[in-house]
């Protein structure tokens, strides 16, 4: 073929694609004034300030007059609303519009994006605590505190006033004697106990300290399950995080969408994948390829997984493994973390790029925040749920479908790319799977002392 005839083919190939755009030109058209006789309207009800995405595009910002946003012209369906305010969580959902109706949403109260720094741990535990306490003491001894916002309405004859698991905000008080009321604005940090000092004969209210709370059990624990057999777990607080990539990250996929999870209660994690030392107490076999005790236990199937599972609750005192939600997966890989990978790839993970062609021992890269290690590469991890689409809204707890025909892996492996161990990536296989990539790790359900 010779450069005329290419250059001649290219044309007519541009000729066509030319025409049949211009057609599709027409039809969309068509549609487009069909949809005009569809039109209703979105009344965002918020705070002044707040920048308004609708259907991923941006619309203008929130003001007082308006009593939040009004979209106009939005055609009859289902649309996605993205909720911006400096400093504080994204929100997200969808709204349903119907031709001729006003379609109001009302937002739910921001929660703030506490920053974090990933070479300091207490931040980043701070930053997931849901919940603060608030400590007053007065001078002179006793008054009475008022925080509406929480229906606190104390009257108490005691000489100091505390309270517990406060959410995370800011509050109006007010602390009053028969003589004065004293009002102030208090901040409310995760995991802290903020102490507040109202002194009645100057009219001020400060801020004694603000200390980090003592939890309420260690967030470590050794389970034994056999002769010189044991599990180490870290325990995983309750709270809020964005699970998915955002659209811009390099690398993702499309069944990365973000959306905002809630984690209501704390759990355990296994601080390590499930070595071969564990697998092979509970089972009295060993089937992965490459084979040392320290290593991860790989060529196991998902169904495999449970009957160890079964097998380990009955060997121990009090039971409560089980294969992590996904959810739990990526909320403890990221540890407070909202990048690709919690830490360096090389400083955290045997993947591609370093592996020596085999798996390695568990627990020798470096932890991430809450102390758990290679959540990103050396084995893919199995968690409980079967594969599927992620919810567009908020939720809580979120368990995955209800049936399926793969469940979800997550982490990637020794002879993975980097881009496949990244914290949002999702894998899925059969049940029935076997691999010397694929293994597990254990977490458990916590179990008031
Ligand atoms: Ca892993
Ligand atoms: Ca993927």
């Amino acid at each position: 073929m010779n450069a005329k005839t290419i250059a001649k083919i290219r044309h007519n190939v541009f000729l066509f694609l030319e025409k049949w755009s211009i057609i599709l030109l027409v039809v969309a058209g068509a549609s487009l004034s069909q949809a005009q006789n569809h039109k209703g309207f979105v009344q965002v009800t918020c705070e002044p300030g707040v920048t308004v995405f609708f259907d991923g595009k941006k619309q203008g910002v929130s003001t007082l007059d308006a009593g939040g946003y009004i979209i106009e012209n939005v055609s009859e369906g289902q649309h996605a609303l993205r909720l911006l305010k400096d400093g504080f969580f994204p929100q997200e959902d969808t709204i349903i519009v119907k031709t001729g109706k006003v379609a109001e949403y009302r937002i739910q109260p921001f929660k703030p994006r506490i920053e974090v720094n990933p070479q300091e741990t207490n931040v980043q535990q701070m930053a997931v605590q849901t919940t603060g306490t608030l400590l007053v003491q007065s001078l002179p001894l006793q008054c009475d505190v008022v925080i509406r916002e929480l229906g606190i309405d104390t009257r108490k004859e005691e000489d100091e006033w505390m309270k517990d698991k406060i959410p995370v905000g800011t509050y109006e008080c007010l602390f009053m004697r028969t003589e004065k009321t004293l009002g102030s604005s208090v901040v409310i940090n995760g995991g802290r106990k903020a102490h507040l000092f109202a002194n009645f004969t100057t009219g001020q209210v400060t801020m004694l300290a603000e200390e980090k709370e003592k939890p309420p059990f260690e967030p470590f624990q050794i389970v034994e399950i056999g002769k010189d057999v044991k599990i180490e777990l870290v325990w995983c607080p309750p709270g809020t995080f964005m699970m998915g990539s955002p659209d811009d990250e390099a690398n993702r996929d499309p069944d990365e969408g973000l959306h905002r999870v809630t984690l209501t209660q704390g759990f355990w994690m296994g601080k390590t994948e499930v070595t071969q030392r564990q697998w092979e107490s509970v089972m009295e076999a060993n089937p992965s390829r490459s084979k040392d005790p320290d290593l991860p236990v790989e060529m196991v199937s998902w169904e495999e997984c449970r009957t160890f599972i079964r097998k380990l609750n009955k060997k121990v005192k009090d039971g409560g493994f089980r294969l992590p939600t996904e959810a739990e997966w990526e909320y403890a890989c990221r540890a407070g973390t909202n990048g690709l990978y919690h830490g360096t790839l090389q400083s955290v993970a045997w993947y591609v790029d370093n592996n020596g062609g085999t798996t390695h021992p568990v627990g020798q890269k470096q932890a991430n925040a809450w102390g758990l290690f290679d959540m990103h590469g050396n084995v893919w991890e199995w968690c409980q749920d079967w594969y599927g689409n992620y919810p567009t809204n908020s939720v809580s707890d979120f368990t995955g479908p209800r049936s399926g025909t793969a469940r979800v892996n997550r982490g990637g492996s020794w002879r993975g790319r980097d881009f496949f161990c990244r914290a949002a990536n999702r894998g899925w296989i059969d049940p029935e799977f076997r691999g010397d990539l694929l293994g597990l790790r254990l977490a458990k359900t916590h179990v008031e002392p």
